[in-house]
């Protein structure tokens, strides 16, 4: 399981950091240290990346199985090909930190160290599931984890993460919020209000688009006429960078600058990543939108778990260790897999609970 937070990395140091053109908000902000992390990935740091991936991967491929056997209904967004954007970033965390995405949400969820299991079993609708079943694929949360979802309405779930760092700035604990978005939502208009908002109160937050170059049935380059995600933030100030998505070494670079920005009380940061998916947008996609032959280049040449294995045998790791890995990994998914099936459906009466929580 992904360990992202390093304990131990937090130090605090008081720092109010309202501009002061800026309206001052509720509480000035303190923060954790920018970070002390290094940069790029030690032998073990890669080891430990690669099995993160492999574990979305493997996970994604049963998914993709178990939809097809009828175990899974209404929509499944697969994650395959992405893995190393959530993975990388997550490198980059500590605890108390956040996490907020779309409905192509398992491998962030996986990402953040919640089980398998509990993902799996919430896919195929049983007790046993993150939501007791009742959620399925795009509601699943856990504070623990500092996970708060798996959003089906497009880009809905960009102004949900400012809020989130608006917590962050009036708890002032340092905390940061990553929150993920496509290139097609990067359109929204919320999207763009809470880039205004996220700069005028400096809000602890990392925008990443993930931008797999397209939405539901047409290319970014056919939607949008930014090309350059990355500088979707400069009227309002925001700082931004594209990112290689495919490289989960440059993820982590790159998602420790922004996450030092932020602690650091410097507002928001943007990072695009360049990233592909390999599957349909969900299971029922004609894909009449690009060739056989782009997705195929992509899977030979790029991608991010096959480089991460061969630069670990070429840093002198042993093929034994990394095939202990992937067994290590199918056991897991196996396991998971056999959980959501076996595991019970909920019972009728859960009908009625967990409709209303009483604000306290
Ligand atoms: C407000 C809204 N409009 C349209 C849809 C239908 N829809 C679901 S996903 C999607 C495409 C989003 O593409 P992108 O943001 O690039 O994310 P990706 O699926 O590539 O991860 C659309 C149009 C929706 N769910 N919500
Ligand atoms: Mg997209």
């Amino acid at each position: 399981m992904v360990q992202g937070a390093k304990a131990g990395t937090t130090t605090r140091r008081g720092k109010a950091s309202a501009a002061p053109s800026t309206p001052k908000p509720a509480l000035a902000r303190g923060s954790k240290s920018g970070s002390n992390q290094a940069p790029g990935l030690t032998d073990e740091e890669r080891l430990q990346a690669y099995r993160d991936m492999l574990l979305i991967r493997r996970f994604e491929e049963k998914a993709g199985q178990l939809y097809g056997m009828g175990l899974i209904g209404g929509f499944c967004h697969l994650y395959i090909g992405q893995e190393a954007v959530v993975v990388g970033m997550q490198m980059c965390l500590q605890p108390g930190d956040q996490v907020i995405t779309s409905y192509r949400d398992h491998g962030h969820m996986l990402a953040t160290g919640m089980e398998s299991r509990g993902v799996m079993a919430e896919l195929t609708g049983r007790s046993g599931g993150y939501s007791k079943g009742k959620g399925g694929s795009m509601h699943m949360f856990s504070r623990e984890k500092g996970f708060y979802g798996g959003h089906g309405i497009v880009g809905a779930q960009v102004s949900l993460g400012i809020g989130l760092a608006f917590a962050n700035m009036y708890r002032d604990d340092g905390s940061v919020c990553l929150t993920y978005y496509g290139d097609g939502a990067a359109n929204q208009g919320q999207v763009f209000e809470s880039y205004n908002l996220a700069a005028l109160f400096k809000l602890p937050v990392v925008f990443i688009v993930e931008n797999n170059k397209y939405g539901m049935g047409t290319s970014m380059d056919r939607a949008s006429a930014s090309k350059d995600r990355s500088k979707d933030g400069a009227p309002w100030g925001i700082p931004g960078e594209q990112v290689d998505g495919m490289d989960v070494e440059a993820v982590k670079e790159a998602g420790l600058r922004a996450v030092a920005h932020c602690r650091e009380g410097n507002g928001p940061y943007i990072l695009e990543m360049k990233t592909y998916r390999y599957r349909g947008h969900s299971m029922s996609d004609p894909a009449k939108y690009r060739t056989r032959e782009e997705v195929q280049k992509m899977r030979e040449q790029h991608d991010p778990i096959e480089t991460l294995r061969k630069i670990l045998l070429t840093n002198g790791a042993e093929e034994a260790e990394i095939k202990k890995v992937d067994d290590e990994i199918k056991a897991i998914v196996a396991d998971a897999a056999e959980f959501a099936q076996t595991s019970p459906e909920p019972d009728e009466s859960e009908l009625w609970t967990d409709i209303l929580l009483e604000a306290r």
